[in-house]
């Protein structure tokens, strides 16, 4: 059996089902060995609550990643989601070479949505993240984080050609795939597209009416936990947008559930969905 460890890094929202609380379950339950490292440590996250507080965690990273050195721990894969700052982003591009030089790395530049960055964000952290997602093997971006990173005004309306030049904008970054979330071509309809060395596929499906904060997360986490457990990009992205519409069709059940999809009551038809 393939035995993998995998890295991810990203904030501890600690209410509010995003970020690791979001990957570490979900990679776990996709049967991987999961490392964190926390880039950062608050309340609740920044979309929705106020008054949220944040623990700033970048002067311990470069320290725990030299104790991994020293211990000679390595990586068959890094995840990155939510990062606190432009300087972690560089730590992160050190940490893809120094502990996982050989193994597959996934950006999910999660710092946008709906046309406009999450409120810690400014165009000196797009510009960073521009240069980590040029050394990924996959980028998860959505269509808003796309066009932060291009460069490329916002649609919600769009053909075949609009996403194409995202794509195109995407690669000459350097990112060698591309798995981009909600592309819709047709009302009530939404999906994803891959990129794999240049080839493009799309997976359509039902679009639902709610839709929750948190989800990019839940898409991303289980878009890896499938890659690393061995389906091809396309597979597991499909199994990841199934997965994220059960999530959020059991979110639109409960009574003022709006700051995150739950992700847990479902986690089972994600694991039935790998064998
Ligand atoms: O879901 C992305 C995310 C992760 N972590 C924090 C956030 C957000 C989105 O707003 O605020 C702290």
């Amino acid at each position: 059996m393939a035995y993998n460890r995998i890295l991810t890094i990203q904030d501890i929202s600690c209410v509010g089902q995003c970020s690791l609380t979001v990957a570490l379950p979900i990679l776990s339950a996709c049967g991987i060995e999961t490392a964190i490292l926390p880039s950062a440590v608050l309340s609740t996250h920044t979309a929705g609550f106020t008054g949220f507080t944040v623990r700033d965690l970048t002067e311990d990273i470069p320290a725990i990643s030299a104790h991994w050195q020293k211990e000679g721990i390595h990586f068959d894969a890094v995840y990155t989601g939510y990062l606190g700052s432009t300087q972690q982003i560089d730590m992160v591009a050190d940490i893809f070479a120094t502990l996982c030089p050989a193994g597959r790395k996934i950006v999910d530049p999660a710092m946008a949505d709906n046309g406009k960055l999450y409120p810690a964000f400014d165009m000196e952290y797009v510009e960073a993240m521009r240069s980590l997602c040029g050394k990924a093997d996959f980028v998860v971006p959505n269509i808003t984080e796309a066009c932060f990173l291009t460069g490329m005004e916002y649609k919600t309306e769009y053909d075949r050609e609009y996403i194409d030049a995202l794509l195109s904008g995407l690669t000459a970054l350097g990112c060698k795939n591309v798995i981009l979330t909600g592309v819709s071509y047709a009302p009530g309809k939404t999906g994803v597209v891959v990129l794999e060395n240049g080839s493009y596929a799309y997976y359509e499906h039902e679009k639902l009416p709610n839709s929750c904060h948190g989800t990019g997360d839940i898409y991303a986490s289980a878009f890896v936990g499938a890659l690393i457990r061995g389906k091809s990009a396309y597979d597991a992205a499909m199994i990841a947008a199934d997965y994220t519409v059960e999530c959020i069709r059991t979110t639109a059940r409960l009574d003022n559930h709006w700051y995150g999809a739950a992700f847990e009551p479902v986690l089972c038809k994600l694991i039935e969905a790998l064998q």
